[in-house]
């Protein structure tokens, strides 16, 4: 019979043209042969020229989804992503940190759960996607429940308070993140004009903090490149890769999807999460594209 695939939960909004949110996560979740189940936090009206309206979804049906998953399925890493607000993030964490107790009380077989949060506060249109009570409680709750953070570059000066632009700064940014109860800590700075990418983690010998760095790529299909990457990084920790290679992985993947983007949408196009098809296809001889 064949293997199981392991399971990727991701919590996260509903962005209907697919670029980000759970439809842009099944997709990387698919792309890295891992089975995705999702629960939708928020509904967006939002196309590739910019997020027009959010509505939260009822915190109780955000319960009931994510208890109704873990009753069925073992999950193998969870992907958060958009929240919307407090009520939805204490359901979340409610749910997060009953099962971190639960998989502690089993066997010791039990799988871990890896949880990868990314703290998604704003569209790249502006719009906010989590409210201030919901910033309080990521902070207070969530970031401590999480194995791995993955901020960009705004999102970990909103977080510290600190100015976070160059390498330096980042590493100053991810010790306070640490401080703020952060196991491990991925800065993605995919906007700054050298792509870097920190990340950082408390090792036996102390803290280690490791740069990624990229050639920023102009390219207008940008839309979903930070929940293509924690959503690549959740499945690579559900296929037990380590945190360094997870890291490496996840950003050669949204490379390589960000510059295989197909001109889609008016305004900022999704990144193309499935490249990897059109590429088999074609070796395959099968065609794909039609150019
Ligand atoms: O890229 C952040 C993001 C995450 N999730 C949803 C979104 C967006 C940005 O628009 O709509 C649902």
């Amino acid at each position: 019979m064949a293997e199981k695939p392991p399971v990727v939960l991701t919590i996260a909004g509903f962005d209907p043209s697919s670029g980000a949110g759970v439809t842009a996560d099944i997709k990387t979740i698919a792309a890295h042969s891992c089975y995705g189940v999702a629960c939708v936090t928020a509904l967006t009206v939002q196309s590739t020229s910019g997020v027009k309206r959010v509505s939260a979804v009822d915190p109780a049906l955000v319960s009931e989804t994510l208890e109704e998953l873990a009753a069925d399925f073992e999950i193998a890493a969870v992907h958060i992503g958009m929240l919307a607000n407090g009520k939805i993030v204490r359901s979340v964490a409610d749910f997060l940190s009953r099962q971190v107790t639960g998989k502690a009380e089993k066997s010791e077989r039990a799988r871990r759960l890896n949880i990868i949060l990314d703290p998604v506060l704003k569209s790249s249109s502006g719009r906010e996607l989590l409210d201030a009570a919901g910033t309080r409680l990521l902070i207070g709750r969530l970031i401590p429940l999480s194995d791995v953070i993955t901020p960009n570059v705004y999102e970990a000066a909103i977080l510290t308070g600190l100015k976070v632009k160059e390498p330096e700064e980042m590493k100053a940014a991810a010790a306070k993140l640490h401080d703020m109860g952060a196991k491990a800590v991925v800065i993605t700075g995919g906007d700054l004009e050298k792509a870097i990418d920190l990340l950082s983690f408390q090792s036996h010998d102390g803290l280690e903090q490791e740069i990624f760095k990229a050639e920023r790529q102009r390219s207008n299909s940008t839309h979903g490149t930070g929940c293509a990457f924690a959503t690549a990084m959740a499945c690579h920790l559900a296929l037990d890769r380590g945190l360094a290679e997870a890291t490496l992985l996840a950003k050669t993947y949204v490379t390589a999807a960000i510059s295989n983007g197909q001109p889609l949408g008016k305004g900022v196009g999704p990144v193309h999460h499935l490249y990897r098809m059109t590429q088999q296809r074609r070796a395959a001889g099968t065609g794909g594209e039609s150019n």
